[in-house]
């Protein structure tokens, strides 16, 4: 009998400086009952989904900055979505920025995701590892990506849990580019893999690339997929947000590295699909059968 699940990719166009935590969350409950009459089961939303992607602007006052984090999840603004979930019997990925606290007593700022099941409960956290950008104001740029001043890098490795049926890995955004990211999930024989974004379409560092990042997003994400045998839904914020263009792109992924639905615009948009985890055999059990085929001990000291 096939493991089906229906995923719904739920793509939220742009959220502005101005917009409220209950708006987005508004959006989003919005996309949960679209998602939910069409007989979604798991949503998936973009990273940082709360709130304008903030890590565009060089803020020195550390206040500021906290305004955009989280100390609690569900906080007041976001239960609605937890209820929402509980009343659709829907499971759901939501990006944030986390402020925590250490057992040392001692705060610390992530990059975060968490799956979050039918029943409301949260299931698993992701801090992101690979966090792209710079530390210092670089005022030569359209504009700045401070996540490496905002966020430390994440400290829970990549976590693949048993939930909704399969196993669900998660990562967020910059992670996608590193084949590292997918084969900790993929050495773990994870079945599906969710992935939010914030890409703009102009890389200030190699602006020679712009017309590469749509494509360079899709690329990557499939060879995750086709690479380990696993589903992978990969989800954007997108459109015009505060003068920077965001791609879309927004997709569903089967293991055979294809795409199976997409978004075709950049606003708030679901692309659904029924995805058969059963049909990551297909990969897992051939091609990429690592234990058959993998040679961990032939890469050399620095690839093992
Ligand atoms: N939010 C991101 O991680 N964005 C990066 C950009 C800066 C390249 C990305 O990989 O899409």
């Amino acid at each position: 009998m096939s493991r089906s699940i229906t995923l719904a990719a739920a793509q939220l166009g742009p959220i502005s400086k101005s917009e409220s935590r209950t708006s987005a969350v508004n959006r989003m409950i919005a996309l949960m009952e679209e998602g939910a009459a069409k007989g979604a089961e798991l949503m998936v939303f973009p990273e940082l989904a709360l709130t304008t992607f903030f890590p565009r602007w060089y803020m020195e006052d550390q206040s500021e900055v906290d305004g955009y984090f989280e100390t609690e999840m569900p906080s007041v603004e976001t239960v609605p979505l937890f209820d929402a979930a509980k009343r659709l019997g829907i499971g759901f990925y939501l990006g944030y920025a986390e402020k925590a606290q250490n057992s040392a007593g001692e705060t610390q700022r992530f990059n975060t995701s968490i799956l979050v099941g039918p029943d409301g409960e949260t299931l698993s956290k992701y801090r992101k590892v690979h966090l792209p950008g710079h530390w210092e104001n670089e005022p030569w740029r359209a504009f700045q990506h401070l996540e490496k001043r905002y966020f430390e890098s994440g400290d829970l490795g990549f976590p693949v849990v048993e939930a909704l049926g399969g196993r669900i890995g998660m990562c967020i955004c910059n992670d996608r580019r590193w084949p590292e990211t997918f084969r900790m999930l993929g050495l773990q024989k994870a079945e599906l893999v969710l992935c939010g974004y914030n890409t703009p379409a102009h890389y200030p560092p190699a602006p020679e690339h712009d017309h590469l990042q749509d494509f360079h997003n899709h690329l990557v994400l499939q060879a995750g997929a086709y690479q380990n045998g696993t589903w992978v839904v990969g989800v954007a914020k997108a459109g015009c947000e505060e003068g920077c263009d965001l791609i879309g792109g927004t997709c569903i992924i089967a293991p055979t590295g294809e795409i199976v639905a997409q978004c075709a615009t950049l606003g708030d948009e679901l692309a659904i699909a029924t995805c058969d985890l059963d049909r990551c055999r297909e990969i897992q059990d051939n091609i990429f059968n690592f234990a058959a085929h993998r040679q961990p001990g032939k890469y050399g000291l620095l690839c093992q």
